[in-house]
């Protein structure tokens, strides 16, 4: 029987060899939310995606790709008006500074999402990876949806 106080100093001495390995980065204070897809015609052969990237840290954190499994490729890109006409302007990276968040919504910043390797309807859902700078990969579940003005301003 193992007393206590052993198996303590056994569970620190483990957390003291595990500990290292996991990636003390940026990685654990970004936090991903409101991440969507939205819903295109059947057949389509790009869409885009919306996300919202907070940086809880105190380092200022880059994302430098977005790829998923359900696509041949992914890109971020900027909606730009000019002369009154909308523009898509690529993005190499997001940039999100200690403390700010970053969001991705229509008109604006996105992530266009080309070829689904499957057809993809509201009710779906699929797995975005976030590239961080520093190596750190964060995986997000985005939802298939609607455009609907109420829902998404
Ligand atoms: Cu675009």
């Amino acid at each position: 029987m193992s007393h206590p106080r052993f198996r303590t100093g056994l569970l620190a001495a483990l957390l003291g060899v595990l500990l290292p390995v996991l990636p003390a980065s940026a990685e654990m204070d970004l936090v991903v939310s409101d991440a969507w897809v939205r819903e295109a015609p059947p057949g389509a052969t790009v869409l885009a995606g919306y996300l919202k990237i907070t940086n809880r840290g105190t380092a200022h954190a880059t994302v430098s790709g977005v790829s998923a499994a359900d696509f041949s490729s992914v890109e971020i890109h900027r909606t730009v008006m000019e002369n009154g006409m909308a523009r898509m302007l690529s993005a190499e990276q997001l940039e999100i500074p200690a403390g700010e968040s970053f969001v991705l919504e229509p008109g604006g910043y996105h992530l266009m999402l080309f070829n689904p390797a499957r057809p993809l309807a509201a009710g779906d859902s699929v797995e975005l990876l976030l590239h961080v700078r520093d190596g750190a990969c964060l995986a997000v579940d985005a939802p298939v949806a609607r455009m609907t003005l109420d829902q998404h301003p």
